[in-house]
């Protein structure tokens, strides 16, 4: 226990029912992650804070339409409504979130040219937003995460957890998806290949 961090990703207005990129259900997570957090020392949440005009949004991409794919730099790149634009409400925690016992809100996705869907990584896979090195900094090698959306945030960052080395355990019911063309079961199936423990 005194090694392990739960990572909150993304439990935000714009991923809740009503916001911009909804996700269902997103919302009835909340009693069950407030849940974790109480029953976790140490917690980490992760906010998607985008500048206007961003490079993941459609709106900046002439002739293209949300959920369709386009190759930027770093290789394939799904476009979304515009959604957690920095500073506007629909990127606030949801309001029912437990969120002032967080150690560390990590947010991402702030650089123009650049998606991060991952909580350690943007998504070129090679720029660090800090994180691992935090958790090293302070002697947390165990993570748990939980949030939004399964198959894109919290299934990036619990394989890019892997990779750096922390144990790590998804608690699936404390999430839910987007679920794009089947991105879900095949989000799944990759952290169970990757050694994640999925709860
Ligand atoms: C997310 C798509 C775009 C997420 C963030 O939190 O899963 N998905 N930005
Ligand atoms: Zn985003």
């Amino acid at each position: 226990m005194p090694h392990k961090a739960l990572i909150v990703i993304d439990v935000q207005n714009d991923f809740c029912p009503g916001g911009a990129l909804a996700v269902a259900g997103g919302d009835e997570i909340v009693p069950l992650v407030n849940h974790l957090i109480a029953s976790h020392d140490h917690v980490v949440m992760t906010q998607d804070w985008h500048p206007a005009g961003h490079s993941s949004f459609a709106s900046s991409h002439e002739g293209k339409a949300p959920f369709e794919t386009i190759e930027a730099d770093y290789g394939p790149q799904t476009l979304w409504p515009d959604h957690c634009v920095q500073g506007s409400a629909g990127a606030e925690f949801h309001a029912g979130l437990e969120w002032t016992r967080a150690e560390l809100v990590i947010r991402k996705g702030f650089r123009r040219e650049i998606d991060s869907y991952s909580a350690f990584f943007e998504n070129d896979h090679a720029t660090p937003t800090g994180l691992a090195g935090y958790l090293k900094d302070r002697g947390l090698t165990e993570v748990v995460l939980c949030g939004l959306a399964t198959d894109f945030c919290v299934g990036f960052s619990a394989l890019d957890a892997v990779t750096c080395g922390f144990k790590t355990s998804v608690v699936m019911p404390a999430c839910r998806a987007i679920d794009l063309e089947g991105s879900l079961a095949a989000m799944t199936e990759k952290m169970r290949a990757a050694g994640v423990h999925l709860l």
